[in-house]
């Protein structure tokens, strides 16, 4: 792999790295172990992920009336207290959905439209995975500016929370920010430090970006406002983060990347960016002193990533 001398968006067949450890087949504590059905639902729409090749059409899902029946559950709640809580990015992104590409609260948006509105507006696209990836692979996808998305729904006993990324939380809590060219440049940043970097710095790179793209907040007009796909997918820790309770600290990624975090409740501290362009001015700083044995630069005219 080191001596390849760029690598392509067709390399990312090879980044399917899964961590099982919420699945529901292996994790006794997820809502849906118990669950026969769900669990067969669950290997039915994984298999469309494993078979999928870069280029090939986005698999297509009939989602059930259960299934849209729990969406419409979290869509409703968390659309009710976006206006207040979600950033300006956020909120412009979800009426641009809302009004194009047939967001609402009836049926579960479908990866191929999602990523045709994406495409158009900030180069992104989907790219369809089975469960939660290693987190080298997921960060290696945000460097071609593929986002890899889950299809399916969280079990119906637990709408308000999901101890895996679902579909819920991909299309509401990611999709809308990533509409955005400022923030969709942000992450592909992320992604772009991440190749050919250390075990080290890969936890350190997945750590911040834990703390901005999954539960960043940042200030507009004198507010704290959540950018974070966690928060913005999560009404229970939106609220909280929204809140007096937690703990607000400056975005800094020296002190945010080695920042213990909570995969299994909220969160005790969260960053607080002063905008966007503060806080891709401040990654990029800390990207630069990355030790790697090679820089890298995207290529936007071939989609690939050169190795210099
Ligand atoms: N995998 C998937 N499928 N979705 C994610 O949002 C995700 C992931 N996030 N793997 C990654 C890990 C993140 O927590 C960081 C990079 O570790
Ligand atoms: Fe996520």
């Amino acid at each position: 792999i080191m001596q390849q001398r760029y690598f392509s968006i067709k390399d990312l067949d090879r980044c399917n790295m899964l961590i099982t450890k919420f699945d529901p087949d292996m994790d006794h504590d997820h809502p849906g172990y118990n669950d026969p059905e769900y669990r067969k639902r669950r290997t039915v729409i994984s298999e469309l992920a494993f078979r999928y090749k870069q280029g090939d059409p986005l698999p297509v899902v009939e989602y059930t009336a259960e299934e849209i029946s729990t969406w419409r559950q979290v869509y409703q709640q968390l659309r009710s207290i976006y206006p207040s809580l979600a950033c300006k990015q956020f909120l412009d992104g979800l009426q641009q959905l809302e009004k194009e590409c047939g967001y609402g609260e009836d049926r579960i948006p479908q990866l191929q439209e999602v990523s045709a509105f994406l495409k158009e507006r900030t180069g992104f696209q989907l790219r369809p995975v089975a469960g939660l990836l290693s987190a080298r692979d997921f960060l290696a996808s945000l460097a071609f500016r593929v986002f890899q998305c889950t299809q399916y729904i969280r079990h119906s006993s637990a709408p308000m929370h999901s101890p895996e990324p679902d579909c819920c939380h991909e299309l509401l809590g990611h999709i809308p920010m990533l509409a955005d060219k400022e923030f969709a440049q942000f992450s592909q940043e992320i992604g772009l430090a991440s190749l050919g970097a250390s075990d080290e710095d890969i936890e350190k790179l997945s750590t911040l970006y834990w703390f901005t793209v999954e539960f960043g907040l940042c200030k507009q007009n004198g507010a704290v406002k959540a950018y974070g796909a966690g928060l913005l997918s999560s009404y229970g820790e939106l609220v909280y983060a929204l809140s007096n309770e937690p703990e607000y600290k400056p975005f800094a990624p020296e002190e945010t990347a080695v920042q213990p975090y909570q995969d299994q409740t909220y969160q005790p501290v969260y960053f607080v960016s002063e905008s966007f362009e503060d806080a891709k001015m401040k990654l990029r700083k800390y990207s630069a002193n990355i030790k790697r044995p090679f820089t890298v630069r995207y290529d936007p005219f071939t989609c690939s990533v050169e190795v210099l």
